[in-house]
């Protein structure tokens, strides 16, 4: 077998998943969850009554349609609409159909690493608003927002809900909102979720639920190692454990394996040895507040205009410009 650096993967799946395992301690990283299974977990996770966020997201929204909606509106030339990680698109719904109603003249542009979700948001809104102009991509955030460079015609308002930048560290983050910045122009606007730091038991509870259903979710990344990768894990050998430090505002999950074992896994050429009690560091779910978010808000060169909290204040969507 070749050494580390010498070996050369043809998917970033493979480099990665080779990377995270054979490092100490472990890790993989969240993204890789998501294929068709680890999708439809997310679906039944934002059903669940502990999983707040998208319930808190939905009241905002809902609560301050007008408010939003016409703080995107361009009455010149129209806008586009792009939301980043557009998932199922159930909250995005409530402005597009308050945009539509009020003659906005706009696109929506969602798009998602997961063809599933596109597709399937696509022909729900054809169905839904048949007169709405949505043009779907499929893509990874940081290539598409190199290709964002083409809407430069008129204005631009970039959607990113659902905590999804909760999943990057800060120096990430921080990348990611930078390069958000170099795609606006001055009237263009960022609008973005942030969960907010709350009771560490509610944050605890949104991701350790009672019926097993993010336990599933983790997992899941290693049920796709072995079918993607010809991996042997026993994954009913590994726990899902959450943890929430209220100082950084970081929950942390892990899968942490229950008894010492070996795994395999064939394609990557890989063979791995589990210490009892050893764990993968699998994601990150940072939790925010006002310091953090104008923190990063002036890290990444952006200003912020307004948020929107809800009753509970547990969550908050904040209007960024450059
Ligand atoms: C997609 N992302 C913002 C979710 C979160 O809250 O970090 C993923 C998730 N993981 C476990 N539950 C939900």
């Amino acid at each position: 077998m070749k050494s580390n650096s010498q070996q050369k993967f043809d998917s970033a799946f493979k480099r990665d998943v080779h990377e995270g395992l054979s490092t100490f301690p472990k890790f993989l990283f969240s993204k890789y969850i998501y294929d068709k299974k680890g999708d439809s977990l997310f679906q039944d996770i934002m059903a669940m009554p502990e999983y707040y966020l998208t319930g808190c997201e939905f009241e905002i929204i809902s609560n301050h349609t007008k408010t939003i909606g016409e703080l995107f509106r361009d009455k010149e030339n129209g806008l586009d609409l792009i939301e980043l990680g557009a998932g199922d698109g159930k909250k995005t719904k409530v402005l597009l159909k308050y945009m539509n109603e009020n003659n906005f003249n706009f696109i929506y542009k969602p798009i998602d690493i997961s063809e599933n979700a596109v597709n399937m948001l696509s022909s729900n809104l054809a169905k839904e608003m048949p007169k709405l102009k949505v043009d779907a991509e499929v893509g990874e955030y940081f290539e598409v927002l190199e290709n964002l460079k083409k809407f430069d015609k008129r204005k631009k308002v970039i959607m990113v809900l659902g905590s999804n930048i909760g999943n990057l560290r800060h120096p990430q983050a921080i990348n990611f909102l930078s390069k958000l910045k170099d795609s606006l122009h001055t009237d263009d606007l960022l609008f973005m979720g942030f969960d907010q730091k709350k009771n560490p038991q509610t944050i605890l509870d949104a991701y350790n639920d009672k019926a097993g259903i993010t336990a599933a979710f983790n997992k899941n990344i290693l049920t796709r190692i072995n079918r993607e990768l010809g991996g042997n894990f026993d994954v009913e050998k590994y726990i899902h454990w959450e943890s929430y430090n209220p100082e950084t505002g970081t929950a942390k999950s892990f899968l942490v394996a229950t008894e010492a074992m070996e795994v395999e896994i064939e394609q990557i050429d890989l063979k791995l040895q589990f210490d009892q009690w050893e764990s993968i560091h699998v994601e990150i779910s940072q939790k925010y507040d006002d310091k953090i978010v104008t923190w990063l808000a002036q890290e990444s060169g952006l200003e912020i205009v307004t948020s929107f909290t809800d009753q509970n204040e547990y969550y908050k969507n904040y209007v960024f410009k450059r």
